[in-house]
């Protein structure tokens, strides 16, 4: 019987010993947002999420078996990947070779299309692209569950970018194994909602503390934090029905609560942690602006200063004018749901 932990090599594990194996994945954004580990080593969240998968900025990432090298080597977007992001990749090339039972080192080239470390999930796209090629090319064959669990074990948000369109990332119970196996992503469905959400990049420069360092500090630190917990997932529950119905008043106004509740718990930490700047207010003054003159829109912002802004497509080309005049110099792109990873077999670079 095969296992998730014992595989034989497949068409796609063969092609990695040549040109390699290339999978695509695109970045998600939290509606109700993951903050916050419970544990650290198997990257297992507090609380569950629910995000949208988007159709931009899409990461790109080729994984060779290299037999002959003696040892891994990493480029991120054409150059050697250093210090922590260059660990990341190792360490999860090691959880591939355990998990495989081979030994071989790889050679990983990750293209970000977006920006990188900005609190636009590239981490979300790159380690579901990495878990998606990766596993390929070791020869492990893992359904769309298993792959989402993996693909946790780089980054927790990334279980959600192996799906299309909407997904929930469950924390799980338990501990070790158990909470290992039950801690993963799947669909939600939004049969009738096809909303757009205005980016607007108010920085694209890579954030000064890194959401792994911010989560700890709050988790360990802030007294709101485990108020913002509870309540989110009260916010989960109303918002999967909200989703459902294709209520889009009803999903922003959770989506903005939710994500306002999460910075609350950050500038609660001791020492502060503060990702929002002065244009981050202004693009949210903006969307308050569009609320009182009758177009819905919502806010919500990751570990990072970018504004992402939850509205109708038909009033999506109006929301990116009033961000742009918010916030002068930042640049906003229109993004819509988009889809799960997908591999590229047998692709030559
Ligand atoms: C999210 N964020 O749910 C939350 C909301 C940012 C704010 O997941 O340590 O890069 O790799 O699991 O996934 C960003 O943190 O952190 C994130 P790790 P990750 O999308």
């Amino acid at each position: 019987m095969r296992t998730d932990h014992q595989a034989e090599p497949t068409e796609a594990a063969i092609s990695a010993l040549g040109h390699g194996t290339t999978a695509v994945a695109y970045p998600n954004i939290a509606l109700i947002k993951y903050w916050g580990k419970r544990d650290e080593r198997l990257m297992i969240p507090y609380v569950d999420s629910l995000s949208m998968t988007l159709d931009v900025f899409p990461t790109t990432t080729t994984v060779r078996l290299n037999p002959a090298a003696p040892a891994d080597s990493v480029t991120l977007d054409g150059s050697p990947a250093e210090g922590e992001a260059r660990r990341r990749v190792i360490d999860f090339l090691e959880l591939l070779r355990e998990r495989s039972g081979r030994s071989e080192p790889a050679t990983v080239d990750t293209r970000n299309s977006g920006p990188t470390g900005a609190g636009l999930a590239s981490s979300a796209s790159g380690f579901a692209a990495l878990a998606l090629a990766g596993a390929a090319a070791y020869g492990l064959d893992l359904d769309r569950t298993a792959l989402s669990r993996l693909a946790r074990r780089g980054s927790a948000s990334a279980s959600r970018s192996i799906f299309s369109g909407f997904a929930i990332c469950h924390a799980g119970r338990g501990v070790g194994a158990a909470a290992d196996l039950g801690s993963y992503a799947e669909p939600v469905p939004a049969p009738d909602f096809d909303p757009a959400l205005v980016i607007a990049l108010v920085d694209a420069g890579a954030k000064a503390v890194s959401s792994r360092a911010a989560m700890r500090r709050t988790v360990d630190t802030s007294p709101l934090y485990q108020a913002w917990a509870a309540s989110s997932k009260a916010d989960l529950a109303e918002l999967r029905a909200a989703l459902w119905r294709g209520d889009l008043d009803a999903v922003g106004e959770i989506a903005e609560r939710n994500a306002l509740g999460m910075h609350a718990t950050m500038l609660a930490a001791r020492p502060a942690v503060r990702y929002l700047s002065p244009a981050t207010v202004a693009v949210l003054d903006g969307v308050l602006w569009l609320r009182s003159d009758g177009v819905p829109a919502y806010a919500t912002m990751d570990a990072g200063p970018n504004v992402k802004v939850l509205c109708h497509r038909a009033d999506a080309a109006r929301v990116a004018d009033a961000v742009s005049d918010a916030a002068p110099g930042c640049s906003v792109v229109i993004a819509r749901r988009g889809p799960g990873a997908w591999l590229q077999k047998g692709v030559e670079r």
